[in-house]
């Protein structure tokens, strides 16, 4: 069972002296260990910690808060898994099971479209039986219908779970060999329109609770194997944690630490160095070694990795969109970094935000189970944002966490609040049912208007910034936008 002790002590006025060496660190913009992160956890003193979290998002991005104009088109819940703590899969012939035909995704598109929309994040379960003609036809159908509209929609779509699957379909997965088949799969999926994956699917990256919760899933190697790739080919991508079911607090620090290893391979790709403040020009001093073992596998906690630690938190150091603007300035003549990128695309490939979600019981096999507690939401949070020093964003989703939730979490460390999302068949929350929502099975259309975001932001005290998938400011003239 998780260790979700609530502080028992106020201690607003009583901080925490343990925590002053970790704040030192933080102001330095230093690595923080995993016992650090413990120890962030454990604190009674959850008013420092969110002021720390604050300190490292204030440093990043100042006022500034991101939301999106998006859509979320759920293409089919029939799916071959049957995680335990799912409650939207069904399977086929199952009341309620639908995938979706292009001609609904179609319509889907021209309403986004319609609405200013500047993102579609399409995910789905792992259906048995589609072709993969069917996934690349989704992708397709929604670049070129938007396109046909005049907009430039961004397709973000597919876990690392359903690229996966997409290449077992295509009979192209070979256990061996297997970040071939998911490069195959996403240089298809690219070519159609793909132009970053969303963070879904990572769970908790633990063995035991992989094996009890989402036992079938893919294990967390393979998960940052397929991200892996994708940055290689010039995709960003996000990442998830799902904490507060039967994981321990320790389980999620791992999971965050195993992300920043990840995080620092991609931006040692990009250029980044260790020893600079503001990151030199690099590229061509990117050790292979490095690359090719994805900094992940054989994970040793804290001592040992393949890749140097490189975080963003310390003063002057640039943010990954910032430094590649300027080394693209600075340097016209960038060098091909990998063969498997296009020119177009040499741009990107990295971790853009770390978006913790809390476990909904409700519908689920783990229906038993509480979920966790506004405080332990603020509390991941603002651990999440301390120990992933090299994610340049995190998220509070605004849907899964409500928006006075999220307004909290702007204040502990997040700097997004995700977008106006429309329909969300997931997690199922009526917000209308009062201040924290309540689970409702029959509602998926979940919809707010940009004006509600923007207005939760400045309530919490920021600025709030339109921003597109790859945190680039929407402007607007009437019904048209860019970048
Ligand atoms: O992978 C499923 C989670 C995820 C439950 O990348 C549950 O911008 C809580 O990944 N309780 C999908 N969580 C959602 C997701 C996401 C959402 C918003 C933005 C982005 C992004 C990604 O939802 C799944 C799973 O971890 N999930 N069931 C549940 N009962």
């Amino acid at each position: 069972m998780t260790a979700l002790a609530t502080p028992s002590t106020h201690t607003l006025g009583n901080p925490d002296p343990r925590l002053d060496a970790i704040a030192q660190k933080i102001h330095a913009g230093q690595r923080l260990t995993l016992d650090d992160g413990q120890a962030l956890f454990d604190t009674p003193d959850i008013y420092t910690l969110c002021e720390l979290a604050d300190f490292v998002r204030r440093r990043l991005h100042g006022e500034n808060a991101y939301y999106n104009i998006n859509r979320h088109l759920n293409y089919s819940n029939v799916c071959a898994l049957s995680c335990k703590f799912c409650e939207f899969f069904r399977k086929e012939g199952q009341s309620g099971a639908y995938t979706r035909d292009m001609a609904y995704v179609k319509q889907q598109v021209q309403d986004a479209v319609e609405n200013g929309a500047t993102e579609m994040h399409s995910v789905g379960g792992l259906h048995p039986r589609l072709p993969f003609s069917y996934y690349t036809d989704l992708v397709g159908t929604i670049r070129d219908t938007a396109r046909a509209l005049g907009s430039g929609l961004h397709v973000k779509a597919f876990t690392a779970v359903e690229i996966v699957h997409l290449a077992k379909i295509a009979k192209k997965y070979d256990v061996n060999d297997r970040r071939a088949g998911i490069r195959w799969v996403l240089t298809e999926l690219k070519n159609a329109g793909l132009g970053s994956l969303p963070g879904g699917g990572a769970e908790v990256f633990d063995d035991r609770v992989h094996d009890e919760a989402y036992k079938g899933k893919i294990r967390s190697d393979v998960w940052l194997d397929v991200h892996y790739v994708a940055h290689e080919l010039g995709l960003n991508t996000n990442a998830t944690i799902l904490y507060g079911h039967i994981e321990q607090r320790r389980d999620r620090l791992v999971h965050m630490d195993m992300l920043r290893r990840a995080q620092d391979v991609a931006l040692a790709r990009l250029g980044y160095a260790e020893s600079a403040t503001v990151p030199e020009l690099q590229s061509d001093k990117v050790v292979d070694s490095q690359l090719s073992t994805g900094g992940h596998l054989g994970y040793t906690g804290d001592e040992g990795g393949t890749a140097p630690p490189i975080t963003l938190t310390r003063p002057g150091t640039l943010k990954p969109l910032d430094f590649i603007t300027h080394r693209n300035a600075t340097n016209a003549a960038t060098p091909q970094l990998n063969a498997h990128r296009s020119p177009l695309t040499t741009t990107h490939g990295y971790f853009q935000t770390i978006i913790p979600l809390p476990f909904f019981p409700d519908g689920s096999d783990l229906e038993r189970l509480p979920g966790p507690s506004g405080l332990e939401n603020l509390r991941t949070l603002a651990v999440a944002r301390l120990m992933l020093d090299n994610f340049p964003h995190a998220k509070a989703f605004w849907i899964m966490q409500t928006l006075p939730m999220a307004q909290l979490m702007l204040q502990s460390g997040a700097d997004d609040i995700d977008g106006t999302i429309v329909w969300y068949d997931i997690t199922k929350l009526n917000h209308a049912a009062g201040q924290g929502g309540a689970h409702d099975n029959t509602r998926t259309h979940q919809e707010v208007d940009t004006r509600t975001l923007e207005r939760a932001i400045r309530q919490a005290g920021f600025t709030p910034i339109e921003r597109d998938t790859l945190y680039r400011r929407v402007i607007r003239d009437g019904k048209s936008w860019r970048v």
